[in-house]
């Protein structure tokens, strides 16, 4: 498999864009080799700038669960297009695509859209702030919400690949006030309420996908909301990832825990620039111009990111049944790449959510950030080099979720299970 013109492209991009990427975890540089550059996407398949075909387990890190140009939502994008690109101005489009976020949410009365999910927690994040007149917010080690200054610590994804899960350029004033909890241990979350009177919120991913898929127990949760709600703090369920691709419900359907916040991203735009945050109509009530906490948006509602989403999101309202059939499908791939790591004496800790799936080559079971590290990364990266020589393109960083998409059908699990046995052995045979 030739990727000459993938290392041409990356070595013209690093002139010109730092690390030669738009977003540091595509930059391959925990699994080593060179980044590969896409040519275009057509269902299941990704096809690089040297003509190599890929099933592609990344989807653009999950937006797209019915695959590259997907019939229904091309045709909105098209449509929309020819009406404008956008106007600043209001649009009956993002009033369609709230109603529907909104019934799909029993936490959501009322919805901001946004242009990342970036945008999204950090506009909640002041939002709780503003409405509990309180500074400190509570995070976990190994969540990853984005890039915003406060949530730069100890966090998960391209961070946590990078070893610098804090970062650099953020002065230790903007993140005093972000506590730090251990995910799935209660106690070291009573402990930052010991430590702090001033706690605005606790944002979590109910389910972690950027540490790996690590979800939460269930007991967690609902401790977590008694602690939330004991000390006037609310919770904020961060699904940019997980959202429609955990459950068309959310967490809280799966876990019976109510959030009070929840942010959203990826699936809601389809593959377009959205994201959300949304919550009960009281706390929304303060938002600008509604309330006082300021929060705004060029682009924020862009009518043809509008009508991607809706598209997307209509075809889950039409057949809520997806998330239950991509997970059969996920947990195909799964139980068959451990059996297969197994018999090359490779253990591989497995698990899945919805369309969301994750491994770690790890002795034992990962509950937590100081659990996932320990796995085996130099194991993962032969897995993730040998895996794209065979046409399988997996997420670049043990710190990432694979996601299965409607166009990922049965015998590409078992072609992809079949590839992961030849790269097991060869891993083996050294
Ligand atoms: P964006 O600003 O990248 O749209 O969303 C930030 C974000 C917030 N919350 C959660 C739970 C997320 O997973 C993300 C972004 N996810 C990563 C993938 N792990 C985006 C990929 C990247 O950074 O290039």
């Amino acid at each position: 498999m030739s990727t000459e013109a993938s290392k041409k492209a990356f070595n013209e991009a690093q002139s010109l864009i730092p690390g030669g990427v738009n977003s540091p975890v595509r930059a391959f540089k925990s699994v080593g080799g060179t980044p590969i550059f896409i040519n275009e996407g057509e269902g299941a398949y990704l096809t690089d700038v040297d003509g190599n075909k890929y099933i592609d387990f990344v989807q653009s890190w999950g937006p797209l669960i019915f695959g590259h140009r997907d019939e229904s939502i091309e045709a909105a994008v098209i449509e929309a297009v020819k009406h404008g690109l956008s106007f600043g101005a209001p649009t009956v489009a993002e009033t369609e695509l709230a109603k529907l976020v909104v019934s799909f949410f029993d936490s959501i009365d009322k919805v901001r859209f946004v242009s990342s999910g970036t945008e999204a927690v950090m506009s909640a994040i002041r939002l709780a702030r503003g409405f509990t007149n309180r500074d400190d917010i509570v995070k976990f080690t190994g969540c990853y919400h984005g890039h915003s200054d406060a949530l730069l610590v100890e966090a998960g994804s391209g961070a946590a690949t990078f070893g610098n899960p804090s970062s650099p350029g953020v002065p230790a004033d903007f993140t005093k006030h972000t506590l730090l909890a251990e995910y799935n241990n209660i106690e070291s979350v009573k402990k930052c309420f010991a430590d702090s009177s001033d706690i605005a919120c606790v944002i979590i991913e109910p389910i972690a996908g950027n540490m790996g898929l690590v979800p939460a127990d269930k007991e967690f949760l609902h401790a977590l909301r008694k602690l939330c709600s004991d000390n006037g703090a609310l919770l904020i369920f961060d699904e940019v990832m997980s959202g429609f691709r955990g459950s068309v419900n959310g967490a809280e359907s799966i876990t019976g825990v109510t959030p009070d916040l929840v942010t959203l991203g990826k699936v809601i735009g389809g593959g377009m620039p959205v994201g959300a945050f949304g919550g009960k109509r009281e706390i929304m009530a303060q938002l600008s111009p509604e309330g006082p906490v300021y929060q705004a948006g060029t682009l924020s509602g862009n009518p043809v990111a509008m009508a991607a989403g809706f598209a997307a999101l209509s075809k889950l309202k039409q057949n809520a049944r997806v998330i239950a059939v991509l997970e059969e499908r996920a947990k195909t791939l799964v139980a068959g790449m451990k059996r297969v790591a197994a018999a090359e004496g490779i253990t591989m800790q497995i698990d899945v959510r919805g369309s969301m799936f994750g491994f770690f080559f790890n002795e034992k079971p990962v509950k937590n950030f100081a659990n996932a590290s320990e796995s085996d990364a130099e194991l993962f990266a032969k897995f993730h080099a040998g895996m794209l020589s065979e046409g399988f393109y997996f997420a670049c960083s043990l710190y990432e979720t694979g996601f299965i998409s409607t166009a990922t059908t049965d015998v590409m699990i078992e072609d992809t299970i079949d590839a992961a046995a030849r790269v097991f052995k060869a891993i083996k045979n050294g």
